[in-house]
């Protein structure tokens, strides 16, 4: 086992602005594609979440204390520009200052999202990231934190694009809900790619002196068993979900080969993606300007061959064995024996971290950099009381067998600099409510009391001691 973290690793907790926040209706904030969804959806309520509008000090301090030395955070873009552009909310602009002041004083390093899943009402009632005019909106959005924040030395300008796209237009878990609308899902990947391309374009014309990347969440697809069909749908299904988008990020082009394969999908599904010219430019231009990469890493998927009509179930209750997936033309997901998942049908396999890690910087050596910036489990913690350490030992085992494939994947040269858990305390899961956890600090919702989980405690002596 290789078992030693690098003295000056970075060591973090990650959140997002609408998963931690609450407080969704003060102090002018305007309206995220979630509110009124959340509303008439009416199964769970984004306020008071984690209420770390008021709480960031309490959290900043758990996380100094138990050896953080990073976290990550989110803009809300509604608090600065609640229609999405127009008049800035100097409200919105005091909070973001106040809560980086705090992590820097507390020597917990801000690495901060502009965009993490919550697009502003307006805009999304506009096309979101399918209407071109919302790019140049983002853009602004971006140049504005750029010089009014000073402080942050972190950025990152899209949390997870491929999550936005499938979960608004494939699997139609968020809104705007629809289910294999594949046209919509491949144009949002290349819109918001143009979109990353652009703000990083900017920030280097800008000359600032920090650090910008994105956010990809990479989920390696491995075919259940190795017959042709099914290594073919695991290249098809890979090159939707990963493929393209590394491709854009960090070639700048899409590959002949990717291109095949995006195009047999489209093919198959009746659907189409717009490119325009100058498209192609913007992406050459930024890919090699990305000063790192943040990789999510959360689990694997195997997959069989499957020409049927697409159909799908989304776990979002934690009821073990209540998810399918049938992609047409693409393939099947289907559960591998001996691979162990989580109640809402996430594999656990750490493997899928060290081969996308080696890929990544075998194929795409712009990504320069590489920050794990989420990796965790969803567990359903069991509260002990009031001041009674939580038993978390499913979560410790889980990042221990991450870290211990980051750390091979290190020690044959992959330049891996950074672990953020998802997540810091226990939040709002967009699809799955309250009872979805993933924080080293378990929270009441009830009252917001913080208390300790065993999995803070591992994580601190990591800290410690290497
Ligand atoms: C990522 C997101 C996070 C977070 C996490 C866990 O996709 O960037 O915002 O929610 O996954 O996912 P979930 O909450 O669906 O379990």
């Amino acid at each position: 086992r290789v078992k030693k973290l690098p003295a000056n690793f970075v060591w973090g907790g990650a959140t997002a602005a609408y998963q931690v926040e609450g407080s969704t209706q003060v102090d002018g904030k305007g309206k995220t594609m979630w509110d009124d969804y959340l509303k008439a959806q009416g199964r769970f309520s984004p306020d008071p979440a984690s209420d770390f509008y008021n709480r960031y000090p309490e959290d900043i301090k758990l996380a100094k204390q138990y050896g953080l030395n990073a976290i990550r955070v989110s803009i809300a873009w509604t608090r600065i520009f609640p229609k999405g552009y127009g008049e800035v909310n100097q409200k919105g602009v005091a909070f973001y200052h106040r809560l980086f002041k705090e992590c820097l004083d507390n020597n917990v390093e801000p690495y901060v999202t502009l965009h993490h899943f919550d697009s502003p009402k307006t805009l999304f009632d506009d096309g979101d990231w399918l209407n071109r005019k919302n790019i140049d909106y983002f853009v602004d959005y971006a140049k504005f934190c750029f010089k009014e924040f000073p402080e942050v030395n972190n950025w990152f300008t899209i949390n997870e694009l491929i999550s936005l796209a499938t979960s608004q237009y494939i699997g139609g878990n968020f809104p705007p809900n629809h289910h294999f609308d594949v046209t919509s899902a491949i144009q949002a990947e290349h819109n918001e790619l143009l979109a990353h391309a652009r703000v990083v374009n900017l920030y280097r014309e800008m000359q600032l002196p920090g650090r910008i990347g994105l956010i990809h969440v990479l989920q390696p697809i491995y075919p259940i068993t190795e017959t042709p069909e099914n290594k073919h749908a695991a290249a098809l299904y890979d090159a939707f979900l990963n493929r393209f988008l590394l491709d854009g990020t960090f070639l700048g082009h899409y590959t002949t080969e990717t291109m095949a394969l995006i195009n047999e999908i489209l093919e198959k599904n009746n659907a189409k993606l717009d490119i325009q010219p100058g498209d192609m430019d913007i992406l050459a231009k930024a890919a090699p300007q990305n000063d790192y990469f943040g990789l999510n890493y959360y689990q694997s998927q195997f997959i069989q061959a499957y020409e049927g009509e697409s159909t799908n179930q989304f776990n979002g209750t934690g009821e073990k064995g209540t998810s399918s997936f049938k992609f047409k033309g693409v393939g099947e997901i289907v559960k591998k024996p001996g691979v162990p998942q989580t109640d809402w049908d996430w594999n656990i396999y750490p493997e899928g971290l060290y081969d996308v890690l080696k890929r990544v910087a075998r194929v795409y050596p712009n990504s320069k950099t590489i920050y794990i910036t989420e990796n965790g489990l969803g567990f359903k913690d069991h509260y002990e009381g009031p001041d009674q350490i939580i038993d978390d030992q499913p979560r410790i085992d889980y990042i221990d067998q991450h870290l211990e494939a980051i750390l091979k994947a290190r020690s044959e040269g992959v330049n891996v600099q950074g672990y953020f858990v998802w997540s810091l305390q226990d939040q709002f899961s967009w699809a799955n409510g309250y009872n979805k956890r993933y924080g080293l600090f378990y929270v009441d919702f009830d009252t917001q009391k913080r208390e300790i989980k065993e999995s803070a405690r591992w994580f601190k002596e990591l800290a410690d001691t290497k």
